[in-house]
């Protein structure tokens, strides 16, 4: 017998790739995780009689010779085959998108990263000219929109834009895919929005504007991920931390959401025992005050989260610059010289000042040149530290609508930063 198995918590990405490998793999049987999200379980009740699923129970291990495991390349993520593990004998298929390696050794791999994993397999049904139902090409595009983010994620590939069109070709639609993919949103989903856009706290901690929210939750409440994601998008803050209490005794979860450029989340919860991506996570913590959760929390940010991009990597230096003590005369020679518009002005090493092509409207008669630089300059400098995110310098710049920063370590100018500088670093342009 040959079996076909995914991740636990299964999503479209998973249950499509597990329906392609019954094209793929005439005679397996789909065996799927009892435990799936919300938005495929509602999928299935609607379509059960389309797709002949089973679960781990309803299955004889002990006549497994073939294992098609798809979308997740770690044992522990799988429902119970313990039993298989290990068995010599026992054929392994593993189908993986994921860019890091797990621990299910195959006998035969497909492992590329891709934004999703039914890309790899829709690109095989094509190779081996498998015919698709228009059902079928709905959930595969499901699946593709799911784990792309609609292709707005940064792991997106072409790869999965070709499979989405020859998907669209095979009929799959666009419609279905929507109301599909429409977050588990009901009535007690609501009131924990409510409770969190009341009860949050903002704070601004190393730069990024952070919000924590603690309620106290009655019951079971699902998707309270998708609250969080919510939360983030209206209160439109860096980051948020959900502390959820009440629902499993003695234990909080803690549930992060972060905007591209806010901190990593993934790296911030798996400090606290969970896990996640950069932009998304969750962890199980036993049980402590909630205000001591939002303090640990606190202290991770402030701590170790350097942006893994940082202005210093982007700036330009030696910088150029003009004594205080210059006169106007040599400021111009300097312009022309550089062919720039402004010059950060230094006494010693010191930043003071900013003086532009612009300041020369206040010089009124022809002795005013040889006035100093510094009696012309603009004292009021933005600056930044080299240590800050593109996105941190972006932010300033838009914000005092100035096109360049000079960067201070300890009040010494080290080099200056340009819009262009972070134009080309936003378009994933910087230099090795
Ligand atoms: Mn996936």
């Amino acid at each position: 017998m040959q079996i076909i198995t995914t991740h636990k918590n299964t999503d479209f990405d998973g249950f499509a790739s597990v329906i392609a490998a019954t094209v793929l793999y005439p005679g397996a049987i789909p065996v799927i995780p009892r435990n799936i999200n919300p938005n495929v379980r509602s999928f299935l009740a609607i379509h059960k009689d389309l797709f002949q699923v089973r679960t781990v129970d309803e299955i004889d291990l002990d006549k497994v010779r073939s294992l098609v495991v798809v979308d997740v390349n770690q044992w522990h993520r799988l429902d119970d085959f313990r039993k298989l593990r290990g068995r010599p004998s026992l054929e392994v298929i593993l189908w993986d998108h994921h860019p890091e390696k797990g621990d299910i050794n195959a006998n035969w791999v497909r492992h590329e990263a891709m934004g999703a994993n039914i890309t790899l397999m829709v690109r095989q049904m094509r190779l081996e000219k498998k015919a698709l139902t228009p059902i079928q090409a709905t959930l595969f595009l499901t699946g593709l929109h799911e784990d792309t983010g609609s292709f707005m994620f940064p792991c997106t590939r072409p790869e999965d834009a070709e499979a989405a069109a020859y998907l669209m070709a095979a009929g799959a639609d666009v419609s279905v895919v929507g109301s599909l993919l429409r977050p588990a949103y009901g009535e007690k989903q609501k009131n924990v929005l409510f409770e969190m856009l009341q009860t949050g706290v903002r704070e601004t901690i190393n730069g990024y504007k952070v919000s924590f929210h603690q309620v106290d939750i009655e019951g079971h409440v699902g998707s309270l991920s998708v609250v969080a994601q919510m939360c983030r998008e209206i209160l439109n803050v860096d980051a948020v931390f959900g502390i959820f209490t009440g629902k499993k005794k003695g234990k909080a979860i803690v549930i992060g959401r972060s905007s591209p450029e806010g901190p990593n989340i993934g790296t911030l919860l798996r400090s606290l025992g969970g896990g996640g991506h950069p932009g998304a996570g969750s962890a199980m913590v036993d049980f402590v005050n909630p205000d001591t959760i939002q303090e640990m929390i606190r202290d991770l940010i402030e701590g170790n989260q350097q942006a893994s991009v940082q202005v210093s990597d982007l700036m330009s230096f030696p910088v150029t610059t003009i004594a205080a003590d210059a006169p106007m005369t040599e400021l111009r020679k300097r312009l022309m010289e550089k062919g720039c518009t402004g010059l950060p002005v230094v006494d010693g090493e010191r930043l003071v000042g900013v003086i532009s092509r612009r300041d020369f409207r206040k010089v009124r008669k022809n002795k005013d040149l040889k006035s100093p630089v510094k009696a012309f300059m603009s004292r009021n400098v933005k600056t930044i530290s080299p240590g800050k995110s593109p996105m941190q310098a972006a932010r300033l710049m838009v914000k005092h609508d100035i096109g360049r920063l000079p960067v201070i370590e300890e009040d010494r100018i080290i080099g200056i930063v340009t819009r262009s500088d972070v134009m080309l670093y936003f378009y994933d342009m910087l230099p090795d």
